[in-house]
């Protein structure tokens, strides 16, 4: 007999499902079952926490473009997942999410593990969740769930009761009362209206001091945006999620923003009179110019994400390479280039300032330096994954991106653990390609120890073997600890903020997996190339100083005012912290 599930299974490979990130539960068994039935024809891979899996499928989709499946059990499984998803939501990757109920018959009984799972995924996957209650309803909610997170990017959710898992399948029947779906999913040519592209050529050729932001959306966009770009003598600065986009050894680009920004990022937003954004939700109102100081154009493939941040003259809906090539004709090459001269003198001094930090020493390891060396060390087209905490700070300023390299990290929703499954992700989509993933202590100690064993288990299927997670060992929540002082003017609080130690690469030694602890500032070269020319997963457990500040690229006074308060309340490493603080400032 064909079950649902095994119905279920045909249906997601015909919708081009190669892999799914699940874990078992008997709420989900029907599927599983099937799964196993269809022998290979789609891979499951098992995470250690269903949360990772969820992760997986947005790193599935964030470096692949191709929608990623979660699978988890009825209730507490179910539950796990939940904040993979709303990274998937955060970020807008498209994402399925298959999840078991209890049977029919026991739904609204307090059954055990019952969980109204339809108002649980209600918001995070608000563009579509439904419960199959009858095995002819099962093809057209697939079709929906795929079709939906495709076109709405974002992650949508299957809830299958158990006994539905297991009956008979059976097509809709051709009467009143059914619904008859087909699969698959063309993406559309999106194009502003011949009138808008005109009002924002306009825009653009009226100004004189060109900036442009882009962000995740601009992915696929980089000649366009380097000869829009070049014609507008316009500096670039990349959201974080947009990093990947272009290189960072062009002169032009003036590398990320925001608190994690560089200093030429910020003086190009606050010194231009245009501002043209393309595909990118960043956030923070400080970083861009103010209100009425610039003339803004925006080009987004969702209309939902116009004019938000900053109020735009001319809001397009649009993909990103397809507008800026219509926009290209209409735009006049800038004959004054001193506003891009301007722009380019600041990021080669950025770019020295970023080296003297570097050089500053630290207890033992300056993170700065790590992320300097490493760089002309990445290897070709390499798949990078950052987690959240000062990494991320090191990675958007220090790391130079090259073309050809992909990387992921949870952009929106900022959630820490997702860098370990996103590159565990990214192995399984371009196995034949290095990864390498950054990652805090703490983050380490919330999810990534276990999936450290996801790793150890699955290396082998890989073609190339390295996996690299570099951990930066602080023995503090450190990001955190920097907001409390920064931000909210507090000393760093002891009991939220440290970190236990824990032997990072003993334990990845014990895994089978490659493992250093570095300590040593004049080692570090030599250990990123054992790490980088290991045959085996390696963890490089960095041992690195917390006190040294991931400053803003402006200390406002207000922020200035909070440091001294965080030290006058007594902060227990003042003393280091302030050497280190002055050091970096005036290096
Ligand atoms: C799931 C989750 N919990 C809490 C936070 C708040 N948070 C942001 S960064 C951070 C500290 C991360 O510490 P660690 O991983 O050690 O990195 P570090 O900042 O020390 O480099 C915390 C607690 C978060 N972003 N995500
Ligand atoms: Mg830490």
């Amino acid at each position: 007999m064909t079950t649902v599930a095994d119905a279920l299974v045909e249906r997601l490979s015909a919708w081009g499902v190669r892999r799914i990130y699940g874990y078992p539960g008997d709420g989900i068994n029907g599927v599983i079952g099937a799964l196993s039935r269809a022998q290979d024809a789609i891979e499951f891979v098992e995470p250690r926490h269903e949360e990772a899996g969820a992760f997986m499928a947005c790193g599935h989709a964030k470096f692949t473009g191709e929608v990623g499946v979660c699978l988890a059990t009825s209730g507490p499984g179910a539950v796990h997942l939940v904040n993979g998803l709303y990274d998937a939501k955060a970020d807008h990757q498209p994402v399925v999410a298959i999840v078991g109920q209890k049977p029919r018959t026991a739904l609204g009984a307090d059954f055990q593990q019952e969980v109204d799972l339809v108002a649980l995924f209600k918001d995070v996957a608000h563009e579509y969740v439904q419960m199959v209650s009858s095995p002819a309803q099962m093809r057209h909610v697939v079709d929906r769930a795929f079709r939906i997170a495709l076109a709405r990017r974002s992650p949508t959710c299957i809830v299958l009761p158990q006994d539905v898992q297991e009956e008979k399948a059976a097509a809709p029947a051709h009467e009143h009362g059914t619904a008859h779906s087909g699969v698959g999913y063309s993406a559309p040519r999106v194009l502003p209206a011949d009138a808008d592209l005109q009002r924002a050529a306009d825009i653009l050729n009226a100004g004189k001091r060109v900036a442009m932001l882009i962000g995740a959306g601009a992915a696929g966009a980089a000649e366009e945006v380097m000869a829009v770009a070049d014609t507008l003598g316009a500096g670039v600065a990349k959201a974080l999620l947009g990093k990947p986009v272009l290189p960072d050894d062009l002169p032009f680009v003036t590398g990320g923003i925001g608190f994690l920004g560089t200093r030429p990022s910020y003086e190009l937003m606050q010194g231009c009179d245009t501002l043209l954004m393309i595909g990118s939700g960043f956030p923070y109102a400080e970083f861009l110019p103010e209100e009425g100081a610039a003339r803004g154009v925006q080009i987004d493939i969702d209309a939902r994400m116009l004019s938000l941040r900053y109020p735009m003259e001319a809001a397009l809906v649009g993909d990103s390479a397809q507008t800026l090539r219509a926009l290209m004709p209409l735009l006049r090459r800038k004959e004054d280039r001193s506003f891009r001269a301007e722009v380019e003198r600041s990021v080669a001094d950025w770019w020295d300032t970023l080296a003297r930090r570097a050089d500053l020493p630290g207890k033992p390891i300056n993170p700065q330096r790590v992320f300097l060396e490493l760089s002309p060390r990445l290897p070709d087209q390499a798949l990078l994954a950052c987690d959240t905490g000062t990494t991320v700070h090191w990675y958007s300023r220090e790391l130079r991106m090259r073309a050809g390299m992909r990387a992921a990290h949870s952009g929106n929703l900022a959630s820490m653990g997702a860098a370990i499954p996103y590159a565990i992700a990214a192995k399984f989509a371009h196995s034949h390609l290095p990864a390498l993933c950054f990652v805090g202590d703490g983050a380490m100690q919330m999810s990534g120890i276990n999936e450290l064993i996801t790793v150890a288990y699955y290396w082998k299927q890989w073609q190339d073997p390295r996996f690299i997670v570099l951990v930066m060992n602080n023995r503090d929540l450190n990001m955190v600890t920097w907001e409390q002082r920064i931000l909210a003017g507090d000393a760093k609080f002891e009991r939220s903020q440290d970190v236990p130690d824990f032997p990072y690469a003993q334990y990845a030694r014990s895994l089978g997996l490659g493992g250093v602890r570095l300590d040593d500032p004049a080692a570090i070269g030599d250990a990123l190339d054992e790490a980088l020319a290991a045959t085996r997963p390696f963890v490089l457990e960095v041992i690195c100083d917390p006190e040294i500040p991931p400053l803003p690229p402006r200390v406002s006074l207000a922020q200035a005012r909070n440091y001294l308060m965080a030290i006058a309340k007594g902060d227990p490493n003042a003393v280091r912290m302030v050497r280190a603080t002055i050091r970096q400032l005036f290096a």
